[in-house]
């Protein structure tokens, strides 16, 4: 038996989104995309490995995870031992401080935790760049959770995926983000992202398009974050999110993460603009909208989205470091 390993990892929300793979089974995606790692969305993640153990055991917030949650973490654990020469199993516990499998990028701390802790207690010494590329195999955007700040995860060249990987453009200190999270419904989603994008890529006619605005858009985004332009950034992050919905709108049958609140919250956005509030609308594979704001408007855009009927709750998050191990 090893000792136990504890990590902890941040959610991370894309400012210009993966949506579509070149590669289903590495999860490489079919274009880039640029994240803000945020505090506080995170995941504590406990792991020990123990010859003792028949098969992987995983617990999800204090109870026994499903089992199809428990499949992915032990095919994630797969991957680990073949790397290691390790073949035991392990008992792993993780919570997230944020509703699971709801649109807020539980998949990408629980795989980068789950990436950190299962190299560390197995024995395998990999640098950021070369975890960043193992914990894409458990979910894509868990690539960019290793990495703290302003991320960039590039899509590569490389068949075998080992150039995929996501790097810290500006770190915590540099540049103060915030994001106004607005719950406005907490239980998991109709369709998955995973199952959504490959049905978007399949079947929308729009998916060319989306594909060829995600390359535009984060080279844009990179001048935005390199003049630290914040303008230009939010413009990019609300155009980026309305693509990807029209482009998963326009799937066969068509995919609506969105609900009423959701639509509210995006005209809300703009009148607060109008207003003078420098407030910007994104949202991901489920209906919780998110406005990207600088510190000096946090206050009227948290105030604004918690008025906003049906929001039964916000989240307010500034950037926030990379996945680490806890003593
Ligand atoms: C993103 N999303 O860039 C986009 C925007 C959802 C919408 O990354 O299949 O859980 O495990 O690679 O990483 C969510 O997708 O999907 C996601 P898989 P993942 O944040």
């Amino acid at each position: 038996m090893t000792a136990t390993v504890r990590v902890r990892s941040l959610a991370n929300l894309a400012l210009v989104k993966y949506f579509g793979k070149r590669d289903r089974q590495l999860n490489l995606p079919a274009g880039p995309s640029l994240s803000l790692t945020l505090e506080p969305l995170e995941t504590l993640t406990e792991l020990r490995v123990d010859a003792r153990l028949a098969e992987d055991t995983v617990w999800l917030g204090g109870k026994p995870a499903s089992a199809t949650f428990t499949a992915r973490a032990s095919q994630f654990l797969d991957i680990v031992r073949a790397a290691s020469g390790d073949k035991r199993h392990a008992e792993v516990h993780t919570s997230n401080s944020f509703p699971t499998a709801a649109g807020l990028a539980s998949s990408a701390s629980g795989m980068a935790a789950l990436a950190l802790a299962a190299t560390t207690a197995y024995g395998l010494e990999l640098n950021k760049t070369e975890l960043s590329a193992l914990a894409r195999r458990g979910s894509g955007s868990a690539a960019r959770s290793i990495c703290g700040g302003i991320v960039a995860w590039h899509e590569g060249t490389a068949a075998d995926g080992s150039d995929s990987v996501a790097h810290t453009l500006r770190s915590a200190d540099e540049w103060d983000l915030r994001v106004v999270v607005g719950l406005a419904a907490t239980g998991p989603k109709e369709v998955g992202s995973t199952e959504a994008m490959e049905r978007t890529r399949t079947t929308s006619p729009y998916y060319g398009d989306w594909i060829r605005a995600v390359h535009e858009d984060f080279e844009a985004a990179l001048r935005a974050v390199d003049d630290q332009d914040f303008t230009l950034l939010g413009e990019i992050a609300e155009r980026s999110a309305l693509s990807m919905h029209a482009a998963a709108l326009a799937a066969r049958p068509g995919i609506a993460f969105w609900n009423g609140i959701t639509v509210s919250a995006l005209h809300l956005t703009r009148a607060l603009r109008r207003r003078g509030v420098e407030a910007y609308f994104t949202c991901d594979a489920g209906p919780q909208p998110k406005l990207l704001v600088q510190p000096e408007h946090q206050a009227q855009a948290s105030e604004a989205l918690r008025e906003l009927p049906g929001i039964e709750g916000i989240i307010e998050c500034h950037l926030g470091q990379g996945a680490q191990l806890l003593p």
